[in-house]
This record gives C-alpha cells, sequence and structure tokens, in this order.
C-alpha cells in the first residue's frame, strides 16, 4: 500500500468519552497529537443514533468536524468496547477500585465480602483499597492486612488524610479505566478530590441524597487523575445486590475457592460445594459460612425469577370484557410451590457447622 494517501489525509482525532450531558458527550482528545484544546463538547452522528448506537462514559470515540474555538465537534464512530458495565454504565473500564475505611464506617467483614463477590462477579481485576489508616493503630493495620491476604487479596492501606500509601495506590492507577466503589463514607470522593482539587466531588454529600431517593439516575463522569489514568465515583451504598448471581457462578467470586480449584476439580461442573459428593472444596477457611449464607441467598434469588418467568410462560394473554386484555393463569397450581430453598437449607444443616466455628469472626 503507497504511504502517500495515508501522508495525505489527517490522523483521525480520537478520545475517551468523560461524560454525558444529555445529547451531548464531554471527550478527552489523546493525547499523542498536540491539539487547540484538550477537551470538546460533541454531538453524536445522526448515523450512529439510527444504529442504536449509545456513546457510553468510557467509550473510545472518533471526533470529526472540531471547532476548536468554540470547542465543538461530532462523534463519528465508536471504537469496539473492550468490557461494560452498567450499574454505573461505564465501558472500558479495565478495574474496580473497592474502597473501605479501617475506621469510621467500622470495617465490617461480612459487609466487606458482599462488595467483593459483586466486584468479583464483574471478572474484572480488583484493587482493594483500606483508607482511614490515620484512625487506627499499627497493630489494628497489620491484622487487616494479614486476615484480608488470608482471603486471597492484597490490600492496599491509604491514609487521605495524612497522605500515606498514596503512590503505591497511584501507580496502580495509571494508564486505566477505573471505577471506585464502596460503602459510603469511606473515602471515594475524597481520594477524586486529591487528586484535582479543584474539582468539585461532592465530599460526604452525595450519597446522602442518592439514599433519599433523589437521585433518581446516577451521573457518571471520568475524571482523569494522572497521566491516562482515569477514575469514576459511585455514590455509596450499604448493601449490594448480589440477585443476578448464578449459583454455581458464586464460588468464582472467592479466591479461596478458586484456589483450590486449581489444584483438583469437583465432580460435578456446576457444584455448589455445599455437601455433593466428590467436591473438592473444605470448609476449613474463614470465609466459608459467608459463602454458604450467600449461596443460600443467591439461590433464592435465582428460585424466584425461574418462578416468574415459568408463571409469565403459563401466562395466557386473552381478551377480557370490553376487549381489554387480562391476564389468566393457567390452572398447574402443583408447579408454584416452593421448590429448593427448603432443600438448600437443609443442605447447608448437614455441613458440620462445628468444624468451622472456631474460624468465625
Ligand atoms: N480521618 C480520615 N477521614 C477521612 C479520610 N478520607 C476521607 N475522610 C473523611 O470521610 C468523610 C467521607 O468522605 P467522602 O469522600 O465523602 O466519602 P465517600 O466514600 O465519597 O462517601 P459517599 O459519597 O457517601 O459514598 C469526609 O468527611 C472525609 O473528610 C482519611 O483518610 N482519614
Ligand atoms: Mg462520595
Ligand atoms: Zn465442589
Amino acid at each position: 500500500m503507497s504511504t502517500r494517501g495515508r501522508l495525505n489525509r489527517p490522523a483521525p482525532i480520537t478520545g475517551t468519552v468523560l461524560a454525558v450531558q444529555a445529547n451531548y458527550y464531554r471527550v478527552q482528545l489523546h493525547g499523542e497529537q498536540v491539539y487547540p484544546v484538550q477537551q470538546l463538547l460533541c454531538t453524536r452522528r445522526s448515523r450512529l443514533k439510527k444504529q442504536g448506537q449509545h456513546v457510553m462514559v468510557g467509550d473510545q470515540v472518533v471526533v470529526e468536524e472540531p471547532d476548536w474555538q468554540g470547542q465543538r465537534g461530532a462523534i463519528a464512530s465508536i471504537l469496539p468496547r473492550q468490557s461494560e458495565i452498567f450499574r454505573p454504565p461505564v465501558a472500558n473500564v479495565n478495574q474496580i477500585l473497592l474502597m473501605f475505611a479501617l475506621a469510621e464506617p467500622k470495617l465490617d467483614p461480612h459487609q466487606l465480602t458482599r462488595f467483593l463477590v459483586t466486584a468479583e462477579n464483574t471478572h474484572l481485576p480488583i484493587i482493594l483499597c483500606f483508607n482511614k489508616r490515620d484512625l487506627t493503630s499499627y497493630t489494628t493495620q497489620r491484622a487487616w492486612r494479614d486476615r484480608i491476604k488470608r482471603w486471597g487479596y492484597d490490600p492496599v492501606l491509604v491514609s487521605l488524610q495524612t497522605g500515606v500509601g498514596l503512590k503505591t495506590l497511584e501507580r496502580r492507577l495509571k494508564q486505566r479505566i477505573t471505577v471506585i466503589s464502596g460503602l459510603s463514607g469511606v473515602g471515594k470522593s475524597s481520594l477524586i478530590h486529591h487528586f484535582i482539587p479543584e474539582q468539585e466531588v461532592r465530599v460526604g454529600c452525595v450519597s446522602q441524597r442518592w439514599g433519599q431517593g433523589r437521585h433518581t439516575t446516577r451521573h457518571v463522569e471520568l475524571f482523569e487523575v494522572g497521566e491516562e489514568a482515569f477514575l469514576a465515583d459511585t455514590p455509596g451504598f450499604n448493601q449490594p445486590s448480589v440477585d443476578t448471581i448464578l449459583p454455581p457462578q458464586l464460588g468464582h467470586c472467592f479466591p479461596e475457592i478458586r484456589q483450590q480449584l486449581q489444584q483438583s476439580q469437583c465432580q460435578f461442573k456446576d457444584c455448589l460445594h455445599v455437601n455433593e459428593p466428590n467436591c473438592v472444596i473444605r470448609g476449613d477457611w474463614e470465609r466459608y459460612p459467608d459463602y454458604l449464607s450467600l449461596l443460600s441467598e443467591v439461590t433464592e434469588a435465582h428460585t424466584k425469577r425461574q418462578m416468574q418467568s415459568a408463571s409469565e410462560a403459563r401466562t395466557k394473554r386473552k381478551s377480557g370484557k370490553r376487549g381489554k386484555p387480562q391476564d389468566e393463569p393457567k390452572l398447574e397450581t402443583k408447579r408454584y410451590r416452593r421448590p429448593s430453598r427448603r432443600q438448600l437449607q437443609q443442605s447447608l444443616q448437614n455441613i458440620d457447622i462445628e468444624s468451622l466455628e472456631h474460624l468465625s469472626p
């Protein structure tokens, strides 16, 4: 191929979508070339609209017709996405930064496990970060670090108040899109504020409004916090839902189980590691009881979903009086009986709980 054509044609302008505001997209231009401005407020080409292509925060896009003076442009195409998460909606996320505090709010291992499991379910790499080191003793920090290492994670301990540990964290954010998740009040917004002090990220107030239900749609925004490092803040919440996890997938959300499965396999591919024959998962690790209680929860949610779709499938639409459609359930009531929750409970009771008790936190 001759290079002439290539040389004559200017290189396409590409960038990362930082925020979506109504029908406008704020795009941070990629740095290989020097542009008159670094950000453009863009519209989406109608061709994209017609094709039903939605632009998400985190998308890598090609921008055309830049108006450098007006700082405007048009998104012509979206480059293929590497990943997509939906709560919050962000494309091309490379990793989740799960942030907790060593104190204020008190660090609860069960709650932490719940957050870890939902983060693991995205299949994205996780950075586990503990903030507010300044509020705890060295002994407490050491104890938590050792404990979390036994779970299979290597936590980064920081204090946004004193700045300790932040260099290590910063290194792990470079050239990545990272979504911060974690309990309310742990310091997620403070982290962004640390990198861009001039940025108004509403430290200490976002989730209060969220909690009162006033934020019905979540506003997501990427902040550039260093060398091609982008961070998305999220409002904190207390109880992440595990409902969408399928029971056989839950085990993969625990590094302790993944490690044991690397050495040998259970007889059944979809083994739930409760008391199936030839299951290789032992119960001698701290979070096994958490695994069991989450298993019970995801199984219940899964059963409910199955019953719901079965009931929808058996409900036939029929014209009612005056032509109004009316749902008529078919009369196969036996099938509606609650099935496997009790079975699961029974199988959970069969586990040798005593052998686990000394491990309870
Ligand atoms: N002592 C101490 N306080 C901190 C530290 N980091 C943050 N804080 C304080 O913790 C409080 C909550 O911080 P935010 O950054 O708003 O927490 P958040 O995780 O964004 O909370 P939500 O938006 O509610 O989810 C603020 O009052 C911060 O000043 C720290 O390292 N040490
Ligand atoms: Mg916040
Ligand atoms: Zn098993």
